[in-house]
């Protein structure tokens, strides 16, 4: 029995030439970000994987097949569909099961990597502890899969929707790796800074796949968290930022919103309360991870076991 993947050609020759790959995401093209800027993302951090040596994997789950790669022509057909299921842990199989299509989470698309022999994964930002989790029990199951699944996620931290200091409390009590690239601060997706010290810090993308291969070494299971700041020139700055996210999050509240609405609810009022600011930063920072990703791919492809094919 094995699982139902499908590969592209470009992701099957890498892996049969042990070439770097980097797995990809789709519930940020389905979910997080507005028709044509999804598409136009998509294809640009896969430009930018390839521009960085390495191939990318977009991952999503088409008429019940779990695709590793997809060519151009499916990456425009999930960026316009509409009601596509957004897939985590819990209803992945239950997708593929019933032959529907799906947009995988970041937990969900690391589950794909970790099948397809994918080490690396580039992504915005991953899901963490919502304000208020106290009351409603609102914690990303993001979490939990970089504990158990030995993907290294490269993300620029998590966004400032959610309560920071209880997502990287629970990351330390689930056993995960917190890696701030290049600074001692955790960042906090839109802004470089947090004003939270980052458990670890590393400064070359060597270290970050040292990191990982020594995990494997001593039967660690679960993946590393690393926190790539956004770039300067496309940061929105706390004081700006602020005000747009509060707003959102009390109408999400007095709206009911709950569950998996409520991350597509808060970015999509963000966007139009920062009048497209924040996507324009959104769009930047994923770039800017695509390529870090590129070189720790890189790196553990030089120094690590190949993908088993
Ligand atoms: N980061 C983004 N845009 C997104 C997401 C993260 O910049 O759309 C998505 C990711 O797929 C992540 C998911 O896994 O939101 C988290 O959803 P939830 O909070 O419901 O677990
Ligand atoms: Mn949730």
């Amino acid at each position: 029995m094995t699982a139902p993947l499908t590969f592209s050609a470009e992701v099957s020759d890498a892996r049969r030439a042990g070439a770097p790959i980097v797995a990809l995401e789709s519930t940020i093209i389905t979910h997080g970000m507005p028709f044509p800027q999804n598409l136009e993302t998509a294809r640009r951090v896969e430009a930018e994987v390839r521009a960085a040596g390495a191939v990318p994997a977009t991952i999503a789950v088409m008429a019940g097949r779990l695709h590793i790669g997809l060519d151009d022509r499916q990456l425009e057909a999930l960026a316009r569909a509409r009601e596509v299921m957004k897939l985590s842990r819990a209803d992945l199989a239950a997708c593929l099961a019933q032959g529907r299509t799906g947009a995988t989470t970041v937990a969900a698309t690391m589950i794909a990597a970790h099948l397809a022999g994918i080490a690396v994964f580039a992504t915005g930002g991953i899901g963490g502890v919502h304000r208020g989790a106290e009351t409603s029990f609102d914690v990303s199951a993001d979490l939990q899969e970089l504990a158990r699944t030995p993907v290294t996620v490269v993300s620029a931290g998590a966004k400032a929707i959610l309560d920071l200091p209880k997502t990287l409390e629970v990351l330390e009590t689930l056993g995960v790796p917190v890696i701030a690239f290049g600074q001692d601060d955790f960042p906090a997706f839109w802004s470089r800074a947090s004003g939270l010290a980052a458990p670890l810090r590393m400064d070359r993308a060597e270290e970050i796949a040292a990191a990982q291969l020594m995990r494997a070494r001593l039967g660690l299971a679960g993946g590393q968290l690393v926190a790539n700041p956004i770039p300067a020139e496309a940061e929105i700055l706390r004081d700006r930022i602020v005000p747009a996210i509060e707003t959102a999050l009390a109408e999400a509240a007095a709206r009911g919103i709950a569950a998996k609405e409520v991350t597509p609810f808060l970015l999509a009022r963000i966007f139009e309360l920062t009048e497209g600011r924040s996507l324009q930063a959104n769009i930047a920072l994923v770039l800017n991870n695509a390529r870090l990703a590129a070189r720790v791919a890189a790196a553990i492809a030089q120094d690590g076991p190949r993908a088993p094919l």
